[in-house]
């Protein structure tokens, strides 16, 4: 049967069966949200006090990307195939998965359509397990480039056969100490190193090991086939003598009282630390180096911070960029469209009040 089809008549019913699991959408349910204004301000104001190891976005304020509606799965239902070409299939349940080793950690999440000053991107604390001793029991074969991922609400993407087989690939199924909720993808998502979103699918039902993998649903509509996270500084939140403000892109124009002025965001890259984050007020002329935590794991956001003495009232530029390397250097004139959290650094036009 065609997968469309398949959709359509599972519309009409209010269920249909994919692989074994029985699916229902719950179209009350969000399929698409920014958080805008939601997400709370960062706590890394107080210069008294060091950055924080992790900030993580409260699972009720993570953006929401869906590209069909919310499917409503039934653990004990679900299934898990790995098949294609592989010499052992396999076919995993809810208790297989829980027999595995467990660990907890953070990583964020970013869609690739998140502009600079989005909230399309979000860090959370995940539990789960690695993928690769799973594959290893399927018997990968080595005429094998690539693999088919499939979501239960036909969602289809594709990845290189060595993006696959990272021992840093995972299946979670906690996020902030609880089940994942149904919209982020219960009971079972995947995260793959260094790729924005569109290639990590919630409700995960099948992965299929293929000679040539085609497109997936993005990626056919022309988003990146990569799909690797550029190396990116998002500026968050500026705070004056008086007030603090979210900068975002509805309010990149704050108004401040003359005195201390503290610029704070988040800096995220592909699979390599964050190794500098440099602020401009001056619309580029000059740099400095901000104060930034260092995360144990390149998946998770870097939180940073720097601190002007503006008292001139007038207009300033600001800007901010990151680096993982010399060689790797936020653009600030970045010719492609600004997609993926990253363009020629977001300006901030910022008004010093008299
Ligand atoms: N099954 C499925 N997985 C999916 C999607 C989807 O529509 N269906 N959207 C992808 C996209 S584009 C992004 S950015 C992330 C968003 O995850 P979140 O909604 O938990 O924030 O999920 C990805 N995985
Ligand atoms: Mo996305």
């Amino acid at each position: 049967m065609k997968r469309r089809q398949l959709l359509q008549w599972g519309s009409a019913a209010g269920a249909w069966i994919l692989g074994g699991t029985v699916v229902t959408f719950d179209p009350a349910l969000a399929t698409s949200s920014d958080a805008e204004g939601s997400v709370p301000l960062l706590d890394l104001q107080d210069l008294s006090k060091p950055l924080p190891d992790h900030w993580v976005t409260p699972t009720e304020a993570f953006y929401i990307q869906t590209f069909r509606q919310t499917p409503r799965l039934d653990r004990d239902q679900w299934r898990l195939h790995i098949d294609g070409l592989v010499e052992n299939p396999q076919i995993l349940n809810w208790d297989t998965i829980q027999a595995q080793p467990a660990q907890s950690l953070y990583w964020t999440l970013e869609c690739i359509g998140n502009p600079a000053g989005g909230e399309l991107i979000g860090n959370a604390l995940w539990t789960g397990t690695r993928l690769q001793p799973l594959l290893v029991n399927a018997q990968i074969s080595p005429r094998v480039e690539g693999f088919m991922l499939y979501g239960a609400d036909d969602y289809v993407t594709s990845v290189p056969r060595d993006d696959l087989l990272d021992p840093d690939v995972w299946l979670v199924y906690d996020m902030n100490g609880s089940p994942l909720t149904p919209e982020h993808g219960y009971p079972l998502r995947i995260l793959i190193p260094g790729k924005y979103g569109q290639k990590q699918p919630k409700w995960i039902t099948r992965i299929e090991a293929v000679v040539q993998r085609q497109k997936g649903h993005w990626e056919k509509l022309g988003w990146s086939d990569e799909a690797t996270i550029l190396t990116q500084a998002l500026p968050r939140q500026i705070q004056g003598p008086e007030h603090i403000q979210r900068v975002s892109l509805k309010a990149s124009r704050p108004e401040l009282a003359p005195g201390i002025i503290v610029l704070a965001g988040v800096a995220l890259a592909s699979r390599k630390p964050i190794q500098q984050i440099e602020v401009s007020a001056d619309g580029g002329q000059s740099w400095h180096i901000a104060e930034q935590n260092q995360p144990a794991s390149p998946y998770e956001w870097t939180l940073w911070r720097y601190a002007w003495e503006l008292n001139e009232p007038g207009a300033y530029q600001l800007l901010a960029r990151a680096q993982t390397s010399p060689d790797d250097i936020q653009p600030l004139q970045d010719s492609s469209w600004s997609w993926g959290g990253r363009q020629a650094a977001l300006d901030i036009k910022l008004t010093i009040k008299r």
